[in-house]
């Protein structure tokens, strides 16, 4: 398997097919091809059809489109989605929700690990979008009761994979959700498989001016 991805620092969808992989214990060659480049395109379109990342490559087959990668992998391993299949259903609601919602809050507070801008991005429609997503967070928490584990549906799936870009950006930009979401958050925070990608973005040396909103 291969997983072509772009930049640690600021590709939140290549975070969302990578966790999933990393989550679903597979074993995968990464092809991490920096974003906005020249040739960066060719590339990308060498591999992805769509010229965008993530894409998966399995035996000569691609799957591009991080939502398309997730259900993909958890076909091969159930263990991504809750095994109930009220939660199931649930699961896959709140990551399409973030797969096609929350504009607002991916154009001002785009994710950026390597910078700290906290208090900047805010406006009435992003407050409104960190709104939603920490009511998400407390509502899977709490139905999480009694399953075990600290993710939203017990066992890390493929819901904190949609959300663990969202984990990075709140840090980012300073939010700091209360109770439940900010429990959340800082077990997300604390994920080896994020501390894994953190680690690597820290490491990047390349930047996309237009990404870096806030100097
Ligand atoms: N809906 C797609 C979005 C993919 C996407 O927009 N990827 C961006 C990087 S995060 C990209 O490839 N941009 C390069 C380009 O547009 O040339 C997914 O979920 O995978």
């Amino acid at each position: 398997m291969k997983l072509i991805i772009g930049n640690k620092n600021y590709s939140s969808w290549s975070l969302r097919a990578w966790i999933a992989a990393r989550a679903g214990g597979f074993t995968f060659e990464e092809i991490r091809i920096p974003l906005f480049i020249p040739g960066s395109r060719e590339r990308i379109l060498s591999h992805s059809p769509s010229g965008k990342v993530p894409c998966l490559i399995d035996h000569g087959l691609a799957v591009w489109d991080s939502l398309a990668i997730g259900e993909y992998l958890a076909e091969k391993t159930p263990q991504l989605l809750p095994q109930d299949a009220a939660a199931r259903a649930t699961a896959r609601a709140v990551t399409a929700e973030m797969h096609s919602g929350f504009q607002n809050l991916r154009s001002k507070m785009p994710m950026n690990i390597r910078k700290d801008y906290a208090g900047h991005g805010h406006t009435p429609e992003v407050d409104a979008d960190i709104a939603r997503i920490t009511a998400i967070w407390k509502d899977c928490r709490s139905g999480a009761g009694g399953v075990g584990g600290d993710y939203l549906f017990g066992g890390f799936s493929l819901a904190d994979a949609a959300f663990a870009p969202v984990c990075f950006r709140f840090r980012t930009y300073g939010v700091k959700p209360e109770g439940t979401a900010g429990e959340y958050l800082a077990t997300m925070l604390a994920n080896p498989w994020m501390k894994e990608w953190e680690t690597a973005a820290l490491a990047e040396t390349e930047s996309i001016p237009s990404e870096d909103l806030y100097g």
